[in-house]
């Protein structure tokens, strides 16, 4: 019954949509579009509510910043010209603009991609310490003291490995699969999202 609804295996969910995404980067041929990636990129949340009650504040702020893509979908058709918009109304940075929310979910997906990663190549039970990497790697650089602090506290409220299988439907080969294909996949899409920044000068340390 589980096997059947569509939520029974949100990990296959992520990897197949993400691959979707990294066939159209890889291709050269055609602009990857908002309607998508913020597609894609919500399949993540589900992910995030995994983790546990501490980091409700954090799926908070990533499902707001996805929401808005998917409402920018409804009238902007690629990223690229998301940006422009933004570039020609000086909103590029801005709080809440589209491009400053692209940024933010682009780290979101690149923290999964590390996190999957380290999840592979380390042993025991915990996802402490995968997460941490990731974590230090990808958002801390970006946060307050406040933040760091209240993520560094909730570090010790995580399920375990298996605990975190169990209630993604998969085992540990199962798993391992999905993780890689998103691992593969999401690489070049991030690229693809940083080189759209940087090759308008616009930055990515912000
Ligand atoms: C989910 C647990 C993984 C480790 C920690 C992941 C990040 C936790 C930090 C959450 C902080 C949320 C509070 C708000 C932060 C905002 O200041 C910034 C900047 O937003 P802006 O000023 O542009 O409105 N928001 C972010 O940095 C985005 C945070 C998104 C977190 C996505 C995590 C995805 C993790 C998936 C894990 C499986």
């Amino acid at each position: 019954m589980a096997e059947t609804s569509p939520d029974a295996k949100p990990l296959r969910k992520i990897s197949v949509a993400f691959k979707d995404l990294a066939d159209t980067v890889n291709s050269q041929s055609s602009d990857v579009e908002v309607a998508s990636f913020s597609q894609a990129s919500s399949l993540v949340s589900p992910l995030i509510s995994c983790l546990g009650i501490a980091f409700k504040f954090a799926e908070i702020d990533y499902v707001a910043k996805v929401d808005d893509l998917v409402e920018a979908s409804k009238s902007i058709h690629t990223l690229q010209s998301m940006i422009d918009r933004d570039v020609q109304a000086n909103t590029v940075r801005k709080v809440g603009s589209h491009t400053r929310n692209l940024l933010r979910v682009k780290r979101g997906l690149d923290l999964v991609r590390v996190l999957f990663e380290q999840i592979m190549v380390t042993d025991g039970d915990s996802i402490k310490d995968p997460l941490s990497k990731a974590y230090e790697e990808v958002f801390a650089p970006h946060h307050g003291w406040a933040i760091r602090m209240a993520v560094a506290a909730g570090m010790y409220t995580l399920p375990t490995k298996q605990q975190l299988l169990i209630t993604l439907n998969e085992d540990e080969s199962s798993a391992s699969v999905q993780m890689q294909n998103y691992v593969t996949a999401s690489a070049p899409l991030i690229q693809y999202i940083e080189k759209l920044f940087l090759s308008r000068e616009l930055g990515i340390d912000w």
